[in-house]
């Protein structure tokens, strides 16, 4: 604890007036370690069967909060991008975002299969994406298109396929809507992550039109919309639908 507030205050004074990124850095932080107090604490309000999903959207955004603590300090003390720490976030928090899925489609006969198959749609989305910003960045190209495979499997999955047939074959409105604003999120938040991935320097094909700087600045936003939208969603559908 006492480490964690001596480099915080060494920190804040590394943060320059104009470092706009940088405050996304600390506001995701800050939002996300808020709504994971939120999330465990509501918990407890809501009916037996919601109680799981509230914990993994509490889970999601604290484990997002935990790696912006330290993605701050990559900002600041190097001014680079922190890709393995996102890379790393993600690889958590997307599969939990498919158990969300999971948990609200189970009352209404969702099987594991499902849930193991958009999880293995996110890893490839996933490592794929971290080799062509990593390892193979000069193949770029050939890994972003993999990694596109893969979120278009999961879009695939809650647009049109099982989740989705599911979800409309269900006699609960509130879960509809529920279901109809997380693929919403899907769809349209998450499709901010590869115009970031397009804007990587070396041959992103929006390198000239996207700074990469601001790219951290959108990852940021996307990040604690999608994460804490997500969660928001999965709390309103556990008080409205008993
Ligand atoms: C909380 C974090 C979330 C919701 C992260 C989502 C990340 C993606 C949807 C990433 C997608 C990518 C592609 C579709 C192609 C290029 C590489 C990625 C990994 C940026």
């Amino acid at each position: 604890m006492e480490l964690l507030f001596n480099s915080s205050i060494f920190l804040f004074s590394g943060l320059s007036a104009n470092d706009y990124v940088g405050f996304t850095f600390f506001i995701g932080y800050m939002a996300m370690f808020a709504a994971s107090v939120f999330f465990f604490f509501e918990r407890q309000t809501v009916e037996g069967k919601w109680k799981t999903s509230l914990l993994i959207a509490g889970l999601i955004t604290m484990i997002a909060s935990v790696h912006y603590y330290y993605m701050r300090d990559v900002w600041m003390t190097t001014g680079a991008s922190p890709t393995q720490f996102r890379y790393i976030d993600w690889i958590l928090t997307v599969p939990l975002m498919c158990v969300e899925f999971y948990l609200i489609l189970k009352a209404f006969g969702a099987k594991i299969d499902l849930l193991w198959k958009m999880i293995g749609y996110s890893l490839i989305m996933l490592v794929a994406g971290y080799l062509g910003e990593t390892a193979f960045r000069n193949q770029s190209v050939i890994w972003g298109i993999i990694s596109t495979l893969g979120y278009a499997g999961i879009l695939y999955e809650v647009w049109l396929g099982s989740a989705r047939k599911l979800a409309s074959g269900s006699n609960d409105p509130a879960l509809q809507s529920a279901f109809k604003a997380l693929s919403w999120f899907v769809l349209v938040g998450w499709a901010i992550y590869p115009l970031g991935y397009m804007a990587i320097e070396t041959d992103g094909w929006l390198r000239n039109v996207i700074d990469v700087r601001n790219m951290d600045l959108i990852y940021n936003i996307g990040d604690a919309v999608n994460k804490i939208g997500f969660g928001l969603v999965i709390y309103s559908l556990a008080v409205k639908s008993k």
